[in-house]
């Protein structure tokens, strides 16, 4: 006995169609999650000494950020919350690059001077 005449057979071929559109709808969805869901931003920073007050800069949720950010002296930059430091040379642009996925207010700061560049507003 073969195809409909089975019971037992057409019960199988429809659970393996079911996990066949559980994976893909699973991989939709992953997919989806993983991109980001803005475009990409550049957010350029001159540092100046002394440097200026506190610039508020505003990025969407979901965007990869981009930060180029120049100093005047070797220096050190905290991007909070999302804890990423970098190494800058002095006058060198230096690239710091990380996708915005929390939403909130960040201080982007100089662990050497203490100066706070940047609040970043990621909404
Ligand atoms: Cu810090």
């Amino acid at each position: 006995m073969r195809g409909a005449h089975n019971p037992g057979r057409f019960c199988l071929d429809m659970v393996r169609s079911l996990f066949s559109l559980l994976a893909a709808g699973l991989t939709v969805a992953l997919v989806a999650c993983g991109a980001p869901s803005a475009p990409p931003q550049t957010v350029e920073l001159i540092v100046t000494d002394p440097p200026a007050a506190t610039r508020q800069v505003e990025v969407r949720l979901g965007a990869e950020v981009t930060l180029v950010i120049t100093t005047p002296v070797d220096d050190r930059v905290h991007v909070h919350g999302y804890e990423i430091e970098k190494d800058i040379v002095a006058g060198e642009p230096t690239e710091v690059v990380f996708d915005a996925t929390m939403a909130g207010t960040y201080e982007v700061e100089s662990h050497v001077t203490d100066a706070v560049w940047l609040d970043l507003v990621v909404r």
